[in-house]
């Protein structure tokens, strides 16, 4: 239609043009024939629309007729899945139910089908919906059963209040597809959490959770908000971004899962965690258990979506444990470092023999009820001497400050490690008397770092200008990550002169 439109649009204006211009006269032709081509390829690839009509179950009468109908002539949830089943290729899944406000689809028999075939159904496209407003709960059927499970590629779920089910609200087996824009573990508005199992459960690769502002899912309530890889299937690339995982809907109030925000497992590796709010939960925010080479980016961990308040996990921020490698969290690059704040417990914990590489950078940690960072045994673990021990993070020594200058920003100090090694210093500021009980800091703002490189006998010491301002009386502090990526506890607190 938008063709034809144009078409009887343009060509009168043309027409001039045309006499004066033949080159542009042919080419217009052949703009037109190649817009008629395209136009009649797109109406070929046309695929039927299913339209939902009714929140009551039915099977479709006729799977793979290209109409979703159940024997009474009714398009619901179940015969739309079971039609676009049937229908090789991407389907497109709506919504007209009838009437306004919350829309129940309450599932009483089975499960609802696995999505075998690629496509997107699409909970925003309900009129008159305060998105979102369509239900799929499962508190009627029970057992151990997901919402819906996504076993094919290409998919997307996007605008559903999801809850009550016995397994995972979202299961996803295939690859590549996206789940957006819902809210899972609760209803907005009402106070009762309705929790699944698990929030998410990625079981496949290159998918998406969230992506920007519009997109965000809201995952809250649930026994865990998202596992990666939890039980079977190595699961990698998936990407999880721009959610709130344990608030409600603002990201101004905790509604946290009873468990982790977010859990990885030994079998998910290059997974993304980007850009969420991952905050109010009653395990850790996010855990990596043996999880590989994981970026943890741009994240709130602890704090409210402003930024402005505590919302701590209850565990901890971020827990690096179960020979979990080579993960980064935080970055150089703006919009890298993460906030992990408020959490009661530690900032971030790695534990473990082979837990190893895991790098922390330029990130914000402060308020944290224990350590910013804590290896191995709870509580500062000292230096050894040359720095010989293995261990989490192979217990990299931290560096010892000698002095801060507020009126200069001059940093001194040194560091004790192994001998003849590089390592990257980073020093930051925190507020006055914010220094842990221990004496030993954490992290709010990061001035800057230096690379140096121990002697012989594994000493180096260092002079550090920063361009960030600090001043007297504020908190300062250091870590030393070594050039494969161990980064250390915070060092002790040297109040600024
Ligand atoms: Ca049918
Ligand atoms: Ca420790
Ligand atoms: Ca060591
Ligand atoms: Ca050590």
């Amino acid at each position: 239609m938008r063709n034809r439109f144009s078409l009887k649009e343009k060509s009168p204006s043309r027409n001039s043009d045309m006499k004066l211009f033949p080159v542009f006269r042919w080419l217009g032709i052949a703009l037109l024939l190649t817009t008629l081509l395209a136009a009649n390829t797109q109406y070929a690839k046309a695929r039927p629309t299913f339209v939902v009509t009714l929140v009551n179950e039915g099977d479709d009468a006729n799977p793979g007729n290209g109409i979703c109908a159940t024997a009474t002539g009714a398009c619901t949830l179940r015969a739309a899945i079971q039609e676009s089943n049937a229908n090789p290729g991407t389907d497109l899944i709506t919504f007209n139910l009838p009437g306004g406000g919350i829309h129940v689809i309450s599932i009483t028999s089975n499960p609802l089908p696995i999505i075998t075939d690629s496509v997107t159904i699409d909970g925003t496209s309900q009129p008159n919906c305060a998105i979102p407003c369509i239900v799929l709960s499962g508190a009627v059927v029970g057992g151990i059963n997901n919402g819906l499970t996504v076993n094919t590629s290409g998919s997307t779920i996007k605008g559903f209040i999801i809850t009550s089910w016995g397994n995972a609200g979202i299961a996803i087996v295939g690859d590549a597809n996206s789940i957006q824009s819902n809210d899972i573990g609760f209803w907005p508005g009402n106070p009762a959490l309705l929790p699944n199992g698990g929030g998410i459960v990625i079981l496949g690769s290159h998918n998406l959770i969230g992506g920007g502002p519009g997109q965000r899912n809201v995952i809250s309530g649930n026994s865990i908000g998202i596992g990666i890889a939890t039980g079977c299937c190595a699961a990698s690339s998936n990407t999880i971004q721009g959610n709130f995982i344990g608030t409600n809907i603002l990201g101004s109030g905790a509604l946290g899962n009873h468990g982790q925000g977010i859990f990885l497992s030994s079998l998910a590796n290059n997974s993304v965690i980007l850009n969420n709010v991952v905050s109010g939960n009653l395990g850790w925010g996010i855990e990596l258990a043996g999880a590989t080479n994981t970026l943890i980016r741009g994240n709130k961990i602890g704090a409210n979506a402003a930024g402005t308040g505590a919302l701590g996990n209850r565990l901890g921020g971020i827990a690096i444990d179960s020979d979990a490698n080579t993960n980064t969290v935080g970055g150089t690059a703006n919009g890298q470092p993460n906030n992990i704040s408020y959490n009661h417990g530690v900032g971030i914990l790695v534990v473990g023999a082979s837990t190893v590489n895991n790098r922390i950078q330029h990130n914000s940690i402060f308020a944290n009820t224990s350590l910013g960072i804590d290896l191995g045994t709870a509580g500062v673990t000292p230096n050894d001497l040359g720095d010989p021990d293995a261990g989490p993070n192979q217990t990299q020594n931290f560096p010892v400050l000698t002095s801060a200058t507020g009126s200069t920003f001059v940093i001194t100090g040194r560091l004790n490690s192994m001998p003849a090694h590089a390592y990257t210093v980073e020093f930051f500021s925190s507020p006055a008397a914010t220094c842990d009980p221990s004496g030993y800091g954490e992290g709010r703002k990061f001035l800057g770092s230096k690379l140096v490189t121990t002697n012989a006998l594994g000493n180096v010491s260092f002079s550090f200008t920063g361009s960030i301002v600090f001043g007297a009386g504020e908190v300062i502090t250091a870590t030393a990550t070594d050039a494969s990526g161990n980064t250390s506890e915070f060092s002790l607190c040297r109040i600024a002169n």
